[in-house]
């Protein structure tokens, strides 16, 4: 049903962008940036002009921006769903396609074109793969940003554990047998084929490994210990580098030290991505994924874009925009270490007032990173909330991944709600914003669904 939808809506849209001014606005991670990148090249293929912009939320203050009228037709990636409210008023004269995936709304309407998983029952899948599925219904050979689909649906962790099921992992095999993607098993670190080792494994926290997640110099130790060379010829050594023997001896270390910690402990094998064709440096999937998040939450998604299109001019600016990204999370995890006052335990849940410390944009990694490691009460939602433009506040949710009777998104959005802001999301990562002013009155909110919404 919902194959046949998208065949029947990129039919009309094929005429449509010829006729009319194509304007593209998509979300700034990475899911969003990989979409706005799949449609980009569907267009460019189909020869047509279009403007595209990149932007943080679709809000009331963003949607203010937007003008159009019945010359325009306008595309909405990885937002939109949640946001018919705002993009009513526009439809009586104004044709527009959504390609979404999250909580949709619902409204019928001639100029409307509405495609989201959600309406017809699908299981879960990113904005990349639905934009991917609508390009191929284009031109199969749009067939050919198969792997823009996987790094948006990695951005969004769809392969939870690094496994795709379902739909993805059929798009996956497309991927492979077009020659664009491979898929190996192996431990599940992140950087394998960039960064030395110790570093691996210290800016690993899923898996978390105690000890050892956050820190370098503990990690130098815990390699020694196991028996592994960091450094060879006076340079570092990789994950990629290793025999298999001593990968072997690593993930023997590993298990060993988790032994105790929440979870399997031998939960730390999964799936890596390579993508065939692309520069050393930018073949895992997950690399590719965290250095289009960091542009795209830096307001550098051109840049990201331009890589993913395979544009590596640009790849030494991209160098200083991931840096600073990094620099801008170790120092922000670093203050909330160092501020342990802005930790809030309530009953239902764990807060985390960061006020203007942490930076709006990056508070979602900043509570999905806290989430991951073993300071945080795992049985509860962690909820962040940062200082945003306009006098707002940012919240942003996230629960373990055990929990499965818990739905964040219901429980921010009520919240939300009750304090005159707005909220939406998935089940397991939410977010929303909120009048500044009523941070408390928020918590205090959630604090009042012990025992309904969030299990007692
Ligand atoms: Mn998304």
């Amino acid at each position: 049903l919902l194959l046949d939808e998208i065949d029947r809506v990129a039919k009309i849209a094929k005429t449509i962008i010829r006729e009319k001014n194509v304007k593209v606005f998509s979300q700034f991670d990475t899911d969003g940036v990989s979409s706005a990148s799949i449609l980009a090249k569907a267009l460019a293929r189909e020869g047509v002009n279009f403007q595209l912009r990149i932007l943080k939320q679709l809000t009331t203050e963003t949607f203010a921006e937007i003008s159009a009228d019945e010359n325009d037709f306008l595309i909405f990636s990885d937002f939109g769903s949640g946001q018919l409210n705002l993009l009513e008023k526009l439809l009586d004269k104004t044709q527009i396609l959504i390609l979404d995936h999250h909580e949709p709304t619902r409204l019928q309407h001639l100029n409307l074109f509405h495609i989201n998983p959600m309406l017809f029952g699908e299981e879960e899948m990113s904005a990349s793969v639905v934009c991917y599925l609508f390009a191929k219904a284009m031109s199969i050979k749009n067939a050919d940003t198969v792997d823009l689909a996987i790094i948006g649906a990695v951005g969004d962790e769809s392969d939870e554990n690094w496994k795709f099921d379902g739909m993805i992992k059929k798009i996956l095999t497309e991927g492979e047998m077009i020659g664009k993607i491979s898929v190996s098993q192996g431990l599940r670190l992140y950087g394998r084929n960039t960064r030395p080792i110790h570093k691996s494994l210290a800016y690993t926290f899923d898996p978390y490994i105690p000890g050892v997640s956050g820190s370098e110099s503990h990690a130098v130790q815990f390699l020694s210990d196991a028996g592994i060379r960091v450094k060879e010829h006076g340079s570092w050594v990789r994950l990629c580098d290793l025999t298999p023997d001593e990968q072997q001896k690593l993930a023997t270390a590993i298990i060993f030290s988790r032994m105790g910690e929440a979870g399997s402990p031998d939960d730390i094998f999964g799936d890596n991505y390579t993508l065939i064709g692309r520069p050393d440096e930018l073949q895992d999937v997950r690399e590719l994924s965290t250095l289009v998040n960091s542009c795209g939450r830096t307001n550098n998604a051109t840049l990201a874009m331009r890589v993913l299109l395979e544009d590596y001019s640009v790849l030494s600016r991209i160098q200083d925009v991931m840096d600073g990204y990094r620099r801008m999370i170790g120092d922000s995890l670093d203050w909330v270490r160092n501020h342990q006052s802005s930790i809030v335990k309530g009953e239902s849940a764990t807060y985390v007032f960061a006020g203007d410390r942490v930076p709006e944009s990056i508070i979602g990694t900043i509570t999905s990173i806290m989430m991951n490691s073993n300071g945080v009460d795992a049985s509860k939602p962690l909820i962040g909330l940062a200082d945003a433009e306009g006098g707002f506040v940012k919240v942003s949710a996230r629960i373990s991944k055990s929990l499965n009777h818990i739905n964040l998104k219901d429980i921010i959005s009520k919240a939300a709600r009750a304090c005159g802001g707005e909220g939406g999301g998935h089940q397991k990562a939410a977010g929303g914003l909120i009048p500044k002013g009523s941070e408390r009155r928020f918590s205090e909110e959630i604090e009042k669904m012990k025992g309904e919404m969030i299990g007692s």
